[in-house]
């Protein structure tokens, strides 16, 4: 049978069909799902390949050992009703997930803020949109997303700022690519000061310096006005702020972007040119200590154009996590309320405690996750449940992170794999259903509720979110309240009580869906908010804001600097992000090995004079340092990141590369409004690592390292690890053996004891089981080629006739970085589409489309340890 149900990777909420067979579970795209229409990136197609049982999750676990359900939920349910009645509500705290169903998401919020009394729940979504719901509120008087996706396809103008939606939001830059295509005249323009994948078809990149998007969209305000693409009729009838916006923008100084007059000029021609403008913004914009200035920076030119809520226009942030809008609409953030209510507003208060019978409820803001983390740290928050999210890795100042999660006199953690950093610090464990496992309910980034479907079983004693979290409601004593039968029934409550908030005037109201039957809740088609009583399209195009005047507000803004600066002792600004195949913490992602060979590593990308001057070498290792902290990771030296700045991947954890932990360098400065870290620029020192011996091993078994600097992949056959360290073993063999796990199983060995290499083999029953290389250098080898631990590989090298295929390149049909390049120097190929004609790479997905391209050109992009 097959089942409709939803990616549970991206904010683009692509729809996709699972069947369930003998051989796995099988994923396509959904052709009638309205966010991709059936196409999928790499992520979404190698979902099957990440529901493999390995490292799940089987029971509940207390303080180490196995437990029943009963005995753990009690224990959590006993421990949270006497740290609230010996210390008070705001002794305990929830931090949750942008990537957790809606249904979990509402009991979770109902079960804190209106039953335990305290706000203190927050959300990842503060490290991903707080910026955003503050600029919007800000703005429009409530957190709504204007438009649609269809406006991207009927745009003339589409500029990105902040986003590199060709590796993060895939499906959706395929969407424009096809767009551009059928209408060359749309122009793509990218803001982002590092030259990304999404450059690659744009018809303008603006470099700009970091945190200076302020200045850039304040200079584009004065040309609207200087121009005269000012919409004086949408701005007397609908805005309010607009002479006050102006006065600044004037006064703000442009030269803080570092760009030239001839690249402002391009981009200031190129936005009046034509009306319908989307600008999409996302975490280059969010994530800073002026990221709600930012975007309302970005805000107030559509609103002085009135660019917004028409076909083809509008300010558009893409959410990040499947379900970063859903959490937002059930109130996840500590000073909201379910239903775009707010908890500060006595009315909004009254009307959901009334909707809930809830004994109490907190009047003011609960802390937010940095503030959170630090009470946590000081003793104040003394139970703590974390629910499907790692922040022991994604938090900013991580290592603080990690030491106040350990500290807390009482930890719950929710997820799927008890191997998280952040879960082997709990002192419950509670095992989630995983995606695929169970049901509910995701809104995308334009505001389309889908249904995640069931098609596999709970794995052993798994439950889903929502039913651990109301057992628990009802064994502190609140029985009827948390007495859903199943997620429908939680949807319906959902529904209703919106309709009350649109009573109170607020955007989100699906209250037309409020009577659903069961039967019809599992039947439920994608569909977009508002749904009072039927689908709703766009907002704003008439005004009608959701501010006690109906206007909108523009902001007058002054760029701020950074919150820290670069100086001696920290000269490099440190830029982080994502890489095109892996999710977050990888704990899901890594399990395949297709989408974990396409980058194996941590890295950082230097500019070449940075490198020269820091003495770092292409492949070698890098100290990178902060007042926080300290990683250490491969350098990749490339002119794509501007001088002075470098930019890491946030993916690797103590599980996989614990010295590539990028958080542990940042400190968590936030912005003072949305409270959102600035997670894109920490003041860094750089140094080579110094290391003596570098080290690649693959093993049909897991690999335990145990070196200064290790980071192990999946493979088809097993694991391979990239090492190295300061000072060596002194004996290879037997730290080969406890690392490969391979006991006593004989050997072949060659060892150079003089010049410092040593390589082993270690043969089992069906031949190699390992393989260990050693050498006082970077080691070069065919890395892809001795993956598959071939009988012959002590060489390094494959014999002749069969080629390394290199690092994949294209994730869907696993075609290797030399395989593409010995075919283009081959066979005389010269565009993507010939590439693809030829080996396929590049005809499925398409996000490897750009780096295709850049093999073409000058630019080879080479994994960073090749
Ligand atoms: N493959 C993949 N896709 C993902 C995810 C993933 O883990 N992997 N995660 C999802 C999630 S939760 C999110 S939030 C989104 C994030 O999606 P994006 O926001 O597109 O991703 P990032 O790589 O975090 O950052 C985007 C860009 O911001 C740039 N930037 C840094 N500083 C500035 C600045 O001051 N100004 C401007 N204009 N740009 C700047 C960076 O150079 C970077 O290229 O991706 C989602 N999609
Ligand atoms: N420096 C820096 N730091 C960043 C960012 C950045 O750009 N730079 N980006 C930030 C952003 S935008 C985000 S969104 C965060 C993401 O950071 P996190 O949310 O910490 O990362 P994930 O790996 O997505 O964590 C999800 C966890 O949920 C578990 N899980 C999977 N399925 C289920 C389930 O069904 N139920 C439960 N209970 N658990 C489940 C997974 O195993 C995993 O441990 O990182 C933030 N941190
Ligand atoms: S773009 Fe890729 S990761 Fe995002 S929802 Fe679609 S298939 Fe999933
Ligand atoms: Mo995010």
């Amino acid at each position: 049978m097959t089942v409709r149900s939803t990616c549970p990777y991206c904010g683009v909420g692509c729809g996709v069909l699972l069947t369930a067979t003998v051989a796995g579970l099988e994923v396509k795209g959904d052709p009638d799902h309205p966010a991709n229409f059936g196409r999928l990136c790499s992520k979404g197609l190698a979902l099957g390949e990440t529901v493999g049982h390995e490292g799940r999750l089987a029971a509940p676990m207390v303080n180490g050992k196995e437990a029943a359900w009963d005995e753990a939920l009690q224990l959590v349910a006993d421990r949270f009703t006497h740290t609230i009645a010996e210390h008070g509500p705001d002794s305990v705290a929830f931090y949750l997930s942008g990537q957790m169903l809606t249904e979990d998401y509402y009991v979770a919020n109902k079960l804190a803020k209106g039953f335990m009394g305290t706000a203190n729940i927050d959300t990842n979504s503060r490290l991903c949109m707080a910026s955003t719901v503050a600029g919007h509120k800000r703005a429009f008087g409530t957190d709504t997303v204007p438009g649609t996706y269809e406006d991207l396809e009927l745009a003339d103008t589409i500029v990105l700022v902040g986003s590199n939606l060709a590796w993060c939001h895939p499906v959706l830059h395929q969407r424009i690519l096809a767009a551009k295509a059928a209408r060359p005249h749309l122009k793509l323009v990218v803001i982002d000061p590092r030259r990304t994948a999404t450059c690659d078809a744009a018809d303008l990149h603006l470099p700009l310096a970091p945190g200076s998007d302020v200045a850039l969209f304040n200079h584009l305000l004065t040309q609207i006005d200087e121009q005269g693409a000012l919409d004086a009729g949408y701005v007397a009838a609908h805005v309010d702020g607009y002479p006050e916006a102006l006065r600044c923008a004037r006064a703000s100084d442009v030269s803080l972007t570092e760009l030239d007059g001839h690249q402002l000029r391009a981009f200031v021609n190129i936005w009046l040119r034509s009306e319908k403008t989307v600008t999409i913004f996302s975490q280059g914009v969010n994530q800073s200590t002026s990221g709600a200035d930012k975007v309302n920076a970005i805000l107030n030119c559509h609103l002085a154009t009135g660019r917004i809520g028409t076909p083809g226009c509008g300010p558009f942030s893409v959410t990040g996590q499947p379900n970063a809008m859903g959490g937002r609409e059930v109130g996840g953030l500590s000073n909201m309320l379910a239903c775009h209510l707010d908890l500060e507003n006595p009315a909004h208060r009254h009307a959901v405690r009334l909707f809930w019978d809830a004994p109490k409820m907190p009047e003011a803001a609960g802390l937010k996750a940095v503030d959170m983390f630090r009470a946590v740290g000081s003793g104040k928050i003394k139970a703590l449940w974390i629910i499907h999210t790692n922040p022991a890795v994604s938090m900013p100042d991580a290592d603080a992170v990690a030491a106040a999660i350990k500290g807390c006199d009482f930890t719950v953690v929710s997820d799927v794999t008890g191997r998280t950093d952040t879960a082997q610090l709990a002192d419950v464990l509670l095992p989630a259903s995983a995606w695929g496992e169970k049901d509910g309910t995701v809104t995308n980034s334009d505001r389309t509720i889908s249904r995640q479907r069931a098609v596999l079983p709970s794995y052993e004693a798994s439950r889903p979110d929502w039913a651990q979290l109301a057992e628990v409601g009802r064994r502190m004593g609140w029985h009827s309240a948390f007495d859903f039968a199943n997620v429908a029934e939680i949807f319906r409550e959902h529904a209703a009580l919106s309709g009350i908030a649109g009573g109170l005037g607020r955007d989100f109201d699906i209250s037309g869906h409020a009577d659903l039957t069961d039967a019809q809740y599992d039947a439920l088609d994608p569909f977009r908010w508002p749904y009072a009583s039927q689908e709703g399209g766009r907002f704003f195009a008439d005004g009608g804001f959701f501010t006690k005047s109906g206007r909108a507000s523009m902001l007058a803004l002054t760029p701020l600097p950074m919150a820290q600066p670069t100086n001696s002792d920290f000269p490099f600004r440190l830029n982080t992000g994502r890489t095109r195949d892996q999710w977050h913490t990888m704990t899901r992602t890594a399990k395949s090995a297709r989408l974990s060979a396409h980058l194996a590593e941590p890295f950082i990308e230097i500019h070449p004079a940075d490198a020269t001057a820091t003495g770092t070498t292409d492949a070698s290792l890098v100290q990178v340092t902060s007042g926080t902290g300290t990683a250490i990771l491969r350098a990749l030296i490339t002119d794509r990141v501007r001088k002075g700045e470098i930019f890491a991947p946030i993916h690797w954890t103590g599980e996989t590369a614990p010295s590539g932990r990028i958080d542990v360098v940042i400190p968590a400065a936030v912005d003072p409004v949305s409270g959102q870290p600035e997670s894109k620029g920490a003041a860094v020192a750089l140094a080579p690592y110094a290391a003596n011996w570098y080290a690649f091993a693959i093993s049909r078994r897991p690999i335990n390292p145990q070196s200064a600097y290790w980071a192990r992949v999946r493979t088809d056959a097993g694991w391979r690890c990239e090492l190295a360290g300061a000072q060596a073993p002194q004996d290879w063999e037997s730290y080969a053996r406890d690392m490969l796990g391979v006991g006593d199983l004989p050997a072949q060995t060659i060892q150079d004891l003089h010049g410092g290499s040593f390589r082993a083999a270690f043969i089992g029953d069906d031949g190699v089981e390992a393989a260990v290389f050693v050498a006082p250098r970077p080691v070069s080898l065919m890395r892809d080629y001795l993956a598959e631990l071939p009988d012959d590989m002590l060489s390094g090298r494959a014999p002749i006739g069969r080629p390394d295929p290199g690092p994949v390149l294209c994730a869907c049909f696993k075609v290797g970085v030399n395989t593409i390049l010995r075919a283009v120097e081959a066979d005389g190929l010269s565009s993507v589409e010939q590439i693809g004609e030829a080996l396929q790479a590049g005809t499925n997905c398409g996000s490897c489309r750009p780096e295709l391209r850049a093999l073409l050109g000058a630019g080879v992009i080479r994994e960073a340890a090749e």
